[in-house]
């Protein structure tokens, strides 16, 4: 089978466990809430998963092993860079600006880890102005 350069940016990018807290939404500030998020780029989405301790008795009827999406960020628009330091106290914290106002900061401990997303998203970000 043969792909085009469009499918393949629509294939999966990067997926992985990440700390994260929604700021603004549609340019309205919001409490800081931090969470641990199963974490998906996929063709220029990035999709936050709620973490499966914290969901509800309704959602857990699902059935168990069911990841429930929280966040779902276009990318196409958006801006990403190293937070400013009064933003958390927090180290490795990536600000996640939506071309809609929504804003997210996205940390982790381990430098390598966080980097590599910076990376990814960026790229994505970049990829999608030209689609
Ligand atoms: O920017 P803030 O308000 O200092 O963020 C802290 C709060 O979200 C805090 O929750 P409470 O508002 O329930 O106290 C969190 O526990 C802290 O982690 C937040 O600060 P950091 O520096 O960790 O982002």
């Amino acid at each position: 089978v043969r792909y085009n350069a469009e499918e393949k940016s629509q294939s999966l990018d990067k997926a992985g466990i990440l700390n994260k807290a929604k700021v603004a939404d549609n340019g309205k500030r919001m409490r800081k809430n931090w969470a641990s998020s199963w974490t998906v780029l996929q063709g220029g989405i990035l999709t936050f998963y709620k973490d499966p301790k914290n969901q509800s008795a309704g959602t857990l009827k699902q059935g168990a092993g069911q990841f429930v999406s929280e966040h779902t960020v276009e990318l196409k628009g958006a801006s990403i860079g190293w937070a400013a330091k009064d933003k958390s106290s927090k180290k490795n914290v990536l600000e996640l600006k939506t071309r809609r106002g929504s804003e997210y900061l996205i940390q982790y401990d381990t430098e390598s880890v966080i980097g590599d997303w910076y990376k990814t998203i960026s790229e994505s970000i970049n990829h999608q102005v030209d689609t």
